[in-house]
């Protein structure tokens, strides 16, 4: 540090008029309070495929800038970004599901490969779907014996008459489920979790019947009346266990979680190399209303993911402004 510092001085004595140039450089760089000399280096944040992610990604991206940090955004899949924050390629997730993550994020903690940096107070649920007006065609709804009788009227033209689930690009063992539960269905995964979305307003212009993956906080509450199918009370053994449950002989023969948790994880390298922002994303918690208003500015309003963090954080000051830890304010 000594040896730099002369360095710096004596260039300063030879060249004066570097020295006007470095001020400027200095000024185009924000402060940092964080010394560590990997402040300097962005802290890449994961972006996945569903809005709310985004979003809060977005806002812990502005939090951690306030900071001094600079932020890139990694768009990847939930399935890769358990590699990306082993290996330091990305450093923060703040949104891990437990409807359709725990198994990977549990392994993964266990193994040391990512870190866990705590829970978000909003409690959440992963879950078939379907809009309200469906209970009229199948009665005996949300209970799920109902999709046994009724598994028809879901069927599409290419699925004969097995009834057709549509599901997002997320891992859950629906195929497994339906089989435990002997349900007359076929599951149609799509591409991208936006089409859940226009498949639902097809059908609901229409008043057909539709099933769908959707969770809670979402901005499709705010939208659209519906309910989530009541399967069997999910347990863990539910998954270890083929003699849990309805089926004797099949695992997943349960629902998935309610009252969820939702987490955020760490590559294990951030809190040595950056420790303010580690520190705020520990502190960062959000509940279920400023999630599902984080996904309503930009499936409902219309607003692009950085203006919609932007009015977030305008929305939330005093709450984000506590995140950031003392002394980290440079
Ligand atoms: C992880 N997700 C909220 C899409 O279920």
């Amino acid at each position: 540090m000594l040896l730099k510092r002369n360095i710096h001085v004596n260039i300063m004595n030879v060249y004066p008029r570097l020295l006007v140039v470095l001020t400027m450089i200095s000024l185009t760089f924000p402060a940092l309070a964080d010394e560590s000399p990997n402040a300097k280096k962005p802290v890449r944040i994961i972006t996945n495929n569903w809005t709310s992610q985004v979003v809060l990604s977005h806002v812990t991206g502005e939090v951690f800038r306030t900071m001094g940090y600079p932020i890139e955004y990694l768009s990847v899949s939930t399935a890769e970004q358990w590699g990306a924050l082993a290996h330091g390629v990305a450093h923060v997730q703040v949104e891990v599901w437990e409807g359709t993550m725990s198994d990977m994020f549990g392994r993964m903690v266990q193994e040391g490969g990512i870190v866990d940096v705590g829970t978000h107070s909003a409690a959440t649920r992963e879950e078939w779907w379907y809009p309200q007006y469906v209970e009229e065609l199948c009665p005996g709804l949300p209970d799920w014996h109902a999709l046994k009788s009724c598994a028809k009227i879901f069927s599409t033209q290419g699925s004969a008459d097995k009834g057709v689930y549509y599901a997002g690009p997320w891992e859950k063992p629906d195929e497994a489920r339906i089989r435990a539960l002997g349900l007359n269905f076929e599951v149609n995964v799509l591409q991208k979790g936006d089409d859940l979305w226009i498949q639902l307003e097809q059908a609901y212009k229409q008043k057909k019947p539709i099933v769908l993956f959707n969770w809670t906080p979402n901005w499709v509450e705010s939208r659209y009346k519906g309910h989530f199918v009541e399967f069997p009370t999910y347990s863990p053994e539910c998954e270890t266990n083929p003699s849990w449950g309805v089926s004797k002989s099949y695992l997943h023969d349960c629902g998935n979680p309610k009252g969820g948790w939702l987490k955020k994880a760490a590559w294990t390298g951030l809190e040595k190399t950056r420790g303010c922002a580690f520190q705020a994303l520990q502190n960062i918690n959000f509940d279920n209303k400023q999630i599902a208003t984080a996904a309503a500015l930009v499936d409902v309003d219309k607003l692009s993911y950085k203006a919609a963090a932007q009015q977030w954080l305008n929305q939330n000051e005093a709450l984000w402004k506590g995140w950031v830890p003392m002394g980290c304010i440079p």
